[in-house]
């Protein structure tokens, strides 16, 4: 999860105020548990027993091994990457939820870089999050209209008056299109769209196994910021919680009275299955997560970020942690491996132009995604060839 969570788990960010006492913020987390553990199988059978498989379970398991077994053929590499929030209804019946900080933009441009790199891409995706080649052309910063102007019948371009690309821009949405209509003809890039925690939890091991086939071709990129708590299925309220509704729902404090009723949620930790990925579900896959932290001081957050990219390592024991901070991960990251997780981590920066205190990149070197896609690529070719030397297979 991105985001250490917040003092105290509340449907309404508007309550994080100064009205919570400190020993609030001290109780909202039970630090008694040990809550970070990785899931076992015994966990992994409890928690797909009692939570209720997405609907779409079933075509995109279906969809998935027909990508694979087409990719398979023309041997090429595989990756699946999970990008966007991930969000934690409070009802069955939807109408209030959790959400994850996350537009999925490490996703989407992570994954226009696999596919330069020749690799087909399955895309498991928050909905509504940026797309790969569309997200150049979408939501309120680059509204697609922005781009276009219209052409006149003088223009010598059409009969009558008709849609075009600003001249300014056409060089660059023409070489997107083309890449966009190749991964399309080409069916390189499989969209799947998921919305809550639960079906993100229930698709990423469905599709992992459907990538078996793929043996060590087949590369995980855990991008998608998957929420560390959640409400059980037995806990969870069926309509939209009233305000009235305290005792049924265990959701509103039976102890507060009159206006200004708390609403206290009581929330698990969400299974920590990465180590199922590795163990169980994608064990001959090379699997690579990102850890992110969002504190205020740079030079500490590194400690602590490297830290817990080392013990993420340790615990799920999987190949590669990318560490990102909330504030800088448009232009650093850190590549913590499992060979030898202590050494000096691998540093990827973009060069920046510092103007009103404000960092950005510089125009030659925009996307930090090229570098950590050429990175992992390679590590994933180096990992290849060293399965395929040991165990004489793919
Ligand atoms: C990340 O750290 C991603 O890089 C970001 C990308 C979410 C920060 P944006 O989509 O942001 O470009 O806006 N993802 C965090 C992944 C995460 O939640 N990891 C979990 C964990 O480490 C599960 S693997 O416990």
């Amino acid at each position: 999860c991105p985001i250490t969570p917040p003092p105290t788990m509340s449907a309404s960010s508007s309550s994080l105020t100064a009205a919570h006492s400190a020993q609030d913020y001290a109780n909202a987390i039970d630090r008694s548990v040990p809550s970070f553990t990785a899931a076992q199988e015994p966990d992994e059978k409890s928690y797909f027993n009692t939570n209720l498989p997405p609907p779409e379970l079933e075509e995109y398991s279906e969809r998935t091994e027909q990508f694979v077994r087409h990719h398979y053929h023309h041997q090429r590499r595989v990756v699946l990457i999970t990008s966007g929030g991930t969000t934690v209804p409070l009802e069955n019946q939807t109408v209030r939820f959790i959400d994850n900080f996350s537009a999925g933009t490490r996703g989407a441009t992570s994954a226009e870089y696999f596919l330069e790199a020749g690799y087909a891409v399955i895309f498991l995706h928050r909905q509504f999050s940026l797309l790969p080649y569309s997200r150049h052309y979408s939501h309120s910063t680059n509204c697609f209209l922005d781009f276009l102007s219209e052409a006149q019948p003088t223009d010598g371009y059409a009969k009558k008056s008709a849609v075009m690309a600003k001249g300014e821009y056409s060089d660059t949405m023409l070489s997107v299109l083309r890449k966009y209509n190749h991964a399309k003809r080409e069916n390189l890039l499989l969209l799947l769209p998921f919305t809550t925690i639960n079906s993100y939890l229930f698709l990423l091991r469905a599709l992992a196994m459907k990538m078996e086939p793929m043996g060590s071709k087949a590369l995980f990129y855990l991008a998608a910021a998957v929420s560390d708590f959640f409400i059980p299925r037995e806990r969870m309220s069926e309509h939209k919680i009233q305000s009235g509704d305290f005792n049924e729902t265990q959701l509103v404090d039976p102890a507060a009275s009159g206006v200004g009723k708390k609403l206290i949620i009581d929330l698990d930790p969400v299974p920590k299955f990465l180590k199922r990925l590795v163990e169980s579900w994608a064990p001959k896959g090379m699997i690579v997560s990102f850890k992110a932290n969002s504190l205020g001081q740079l030079e500490t957050d590194e400690g602590i970020l490297l830290k817990k990219c080392r013990l993420a390592l340790e615990r799920y024991s999987h190949h590669l942690v990318i560490g990102n901070l909330l504030q800088t991960r448009k232009f650093e990251v850190v590549l913590v491996d499992s060979v030898d997780p202590q050494k000096q981590p691998r540093r990827l920066t973009l060069q920046r132009d510092e103007a009103n205190g404000v960092k950005f990149a510089t125009k030659q070197d925009m996307e930090i995604e090229e570098q950590i896609v050429t990175e992992v690529v390679r590590r994933h070719g180096a990992r290849i060839w060293d399965v395929v030397a040991t165990t004489g297979s793919l």
